[in-house]
């Protein structure tokens, strides 16, 4: 067992990196790391298809091997997320591998829990720890007291060994930190969620409206080729955004909404389509439940009395309402992604999904198709054990539409912080930055300090690991396999990821890291595969596929099916009525409102401006920023304040600032973007910069973290999800 300071770990894990940092052409291969077994792959050029990890949207890819050394990486053709183009992270993907920051050895804390100071360790002891205290936890607390958390389709095989432990407590940010609102929203009126890839026809659209929802900043890739397309065929886009977005700027009518009044709109929306008769009156008299009551709700949101809350002229709204029922069924509102922004936000959507409804757009192209998915078996694992005791996220599930794949991350943290209604000792982590993706640090650090085991796997030293007991470093998306890819979308696919080159250290693939777990745990039933691809081939064997052509191709395409109205299929709405759900019974028996109601925000203080996020299109999160390649183009956030303000507080554009919100926590240094694209109640920043793990050396403290200031969020009724659009910030001057 060596001993390593701080100072160390950053010399061990910068690596040789010193290459210009482009796009394009680069060879990044770090001395003395070869590429994969095969020996023929030294000379000439090779193409090896995978898929993307520089985001959860995993496009077909493939990777070009030229004498011996990663060349690049593009899009797969066959594949239909990515068309054969990567997004410019994607892209950007080969910086993942030279990442000078990167994790290369299993590492035990020595320090205080978040002091950033380890030993290294080899895998076999890291995972020896790991082991016994989790088996002294089982003993002693039952399975229920670990819970583990992931993000994205490199958790599965983990997942699988905490189910096989015996724990419910699987997590994922993606629902109560993302898109669970939408998900209610749409599955309470129309019986069956959005999903991910988003189920909506951009491409044959004739008109889209935006709710805040940023395409273009957003870059998931197919969306954002299918938009394009759309903007080609003359599409008209209502972009409703309190900050004039990069796709604003190609909108037919931009609404500049004040923050939190968006159903407000949407009623109004709905009044002016039915007072006008410009609804899809067949649709909802054979499909709609409840329309009369609906009618009555909404005829109170006049476009005056809409006014008056969201600042959009009567006269605009009218406009673009009249737009959006003018093309139908061809004509939608997204449903957007990040939807957990001020706690009513199942209602919001759910309000998205009513003028939807209005349209009759369900299944129609142009709108909302049916997802199609290929029909893989699971790989025949024997049942996992039945948990002894109920959920501790969502005890007596108050959040009555909770999902519990994906659960409630602020649920068990404070089941961890008070230990109620059980306690909670271990945390086990893959690939969330919980630290970034949950609301208020302090309390995930509270619940952290009350863990008996705290164990990150991650490719770099996130903000997260540096608070746990145990780091694992993960071989990044170029240097394993992972599980199949079989998302729903237009048509069946299945994609494979598989490596093209090796780890250059010490770091080790998910599926290796579970399988020699449960050996540890005595769970070596739950992993009857020899190797990776024994399972892999299994699985695709027992579709009828071949896993030689799936290797060779990357892509198996299904046949293709009917995913709209126009191609013969039928409606078949899975809501308790059978209807689409203008009034929700379903919602009046707990109590909530049946069809949604505006609530008006809170204001801001005095000196105070509401804090909005959301993307920069060469980034993912807080997890790209230490990529050489996309560091290079952008290497720190700007807030956007509009001039007015920034003139009334003298500064000037391109000044540094710090922001301080409500409850006084003050933000890194950030550079002030003065314009006139956002409004004067509110400022903006791209998420995931101001990184506060130290040995992200190349990117710490460059920027300002929205994370660090979300202290305060909503709690959704319905899903429990966390509305972090509620925080509010005041300029400090920097001297
Ligand atoms: N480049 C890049 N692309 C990504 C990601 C990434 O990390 N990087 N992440 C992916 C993921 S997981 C997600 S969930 C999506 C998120 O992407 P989206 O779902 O598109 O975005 P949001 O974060 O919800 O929205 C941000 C926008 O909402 C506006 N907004 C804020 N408050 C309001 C309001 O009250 N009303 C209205 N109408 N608008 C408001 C903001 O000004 C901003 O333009 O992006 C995906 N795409
Ligand atoms: N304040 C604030 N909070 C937010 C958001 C926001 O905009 N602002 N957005 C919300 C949304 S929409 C979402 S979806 C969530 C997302 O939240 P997260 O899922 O936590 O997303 P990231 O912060 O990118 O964290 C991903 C982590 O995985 C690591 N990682 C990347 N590749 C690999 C790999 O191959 N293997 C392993 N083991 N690790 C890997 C990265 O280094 C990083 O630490 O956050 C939510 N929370
Ligand atoms: S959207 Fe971009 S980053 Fe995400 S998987 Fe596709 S190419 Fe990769
Ligand atoms: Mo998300």
């Amino acid at each position: 067992m060596k001993s390593v300071s701080r100072r160390k770990f950053l010399q061990i894990s910068s690596a040789t990196f010193a290459a210009a940092a482009t796009i394009g052409p680069v060879n990044y291969l770090s001395k003395g790391s070869k590429l994969i077994a095969d020996d023929k792959l030294q000379k000439g050029i090779h193409k090896i298809p995978t898929f993307c990890n520089l985001c959860f949207w995993k496009c077909g890819a493939i990777a070009t091997v030229k004498d011996g050394t990663l060349w690049k990486i593009e899009g797969n053709p066959l594949d239909p997320l990515s068309n054969g183009r990567l997004c410019p992270r994607g892209t950007g993907g080969v910086g993942a591998y030279s990442d000078p920051t990167r994790l290369k050895y299993p590492l035990i804390r020595t320090g205080s829990r978040g002091s950033e100071s380890w030993k290294i360790v080899t895998w076999d002891e890291a995972l020896g720890f790991i082991a016994d205290k989790l088996n002294k936890i089982k003993a002693e607390h039952g399975p229920e007291a670990v819970a583990f958390f992931a993000h994205g389709i490199g958790g599965n095989f983990m997942k699988h060994l905490f189910k096989a432990y015996g724990t419910p407590h699987i997590f994922a940010p993606s629902f109560a930190q993302c898109r669970g609102p939408r998900e209610v929203g749409f599955e309470l009126t129309f019986g069956d969620p959005i999903g991910s890839p988003e189920r909506t026809d951009i491409e044959n659209t004739k008109c889209m409206a935006l709710i805040g929802s940023h395409l273009g900043e957003n870059m998931h890739n197919s969306q954002v080729q299918e938009l394009s397309k759309a903007i080609e065929n003359g599409a008209s886009i209502i972009v409703v955004d309190p900050r004039f977005s990069i796709i604003a700027g190609k909108a037919k009518f931009y609404l500049p909404v004040k923050p939190g009044t968006d159903i407000a709109l949407l009623h109004a929306w709905a009044n002016v389509m039915i007072k006008e008769n410009l609804y899809d009156k067949d649709f909802v008299s054979n499909f709609g439940f409840g329309f009369e009551q609906f009618v009555a709700e909404v005829s109170q949101y006049t476009p005056e009395m809409a006014y008056t809350e969201t600042g959009i002229e009567p006269q605009v709204i009218v406009d673009s309402a009249r737009e959006l029922a003018r093309s139908k069924p061809a004509s939608f509102i997204h449903p957007g992604r990040h939807v957990t922004w001020y706690g009513d936000d199942a209602q919001r959507s759910r309000a998205i999904a009513l003028v939807n409804a209005l349209l009759g757009n369900w299944y129609h192209k142009g709108a909302f198709f049916k997802p199609v998915k290929m029909q893989v078996p699971p790989y025949p694992y024997p049942e996992y054990p039945e948990a002894s005791q109920p959920r501790a996220d969502n005890p007596d599930r108050i959040y009555n539409w909770a999902d519990e794949e994906e659960g409630l991350p602020t649920g068990i943290r404070d089941a961890t912080i008070t230990g109620k209604p059980y306690p909670i000792k271990s945390w086990v982590v893959y690939a969330t930055n919980l630290m970034n993706a949950l609301p208020n640090q302090e309390e995930t650090q509270k619940a952290i300090n009350n863990l008996d085991l705290m164990v990150t796997v991650d490719v770099i030293p996130s903000e997260i690991a540096g608070w746990s007991d145990v780091v694992l470093p993960e071989s990044t998306y170029l240097e394993r396999f992972d599980d199949l890819n079989i998302s729903p979308f237009k048509i069946p696919f299945v994609g494979i990821r598989q490596p093209i080159v090796s780890s250059p250290d010490d770091q080790k693939p998910n599926y290796w890291i579970a399988k020699k777990l449960s050996e540890k745990l005595g769970l070596t039933n739950y992993f009857p595969w020899n190797n990776i691809e024994d399972y892999l081939k299994t699985r695709i064997e027992s579709a009828g596929l071949s896993f030689a052509e799936l290797k060779e191709n990357g892509i198996i395409l299904g046949s293709k099916k009917p995913i709209y109205i126009e191609d013969g299929l039928e409606y078949n709405f899975k809501t308790p009525s059978g209807k689409v759900e203008f009034y929700s019974p379903q919602l009046a028996d707990k109590g909530l409102d049946p069809i949604p109601k505006y609530i008006k925000p809170d204001e801001p203080p005095a000196g105070f401006m509401r804090l909005l996020f959301g993307r920069v299109p060469v980034h993912t999160f807080g997890s790209t920023q230490s990529n050489p390649i996309l560091r290079d183009m952008i290497d720190e956030n700007e807030v956007w304040i509009n001039n007015d303000i920034v003139r009334q507080n003298g500064l000037n554009n391109g000044d540094y600032i710090r922001l301080r919100n409500q409850d006084g926590v003050v933000s890194n240094k950030v550079k002030v973007k003065a314009t006139e694209r956002i409004r004067t109640d509110c400022v903006y920043m791209a998420h995931g910069f101001g990184h506060q793990s130290k040995a992200l050396f190349n990117t710490y403290q460059k920027g300002a973290s929205d994370s660090q200031l979300v202290t305060r969020y909503k709690t959704d009724k319905l899903m429990g999800g966390t509305g972090m659009n509620v925080n509010f910030v005041t300029i400090v001057r920097e001297a």
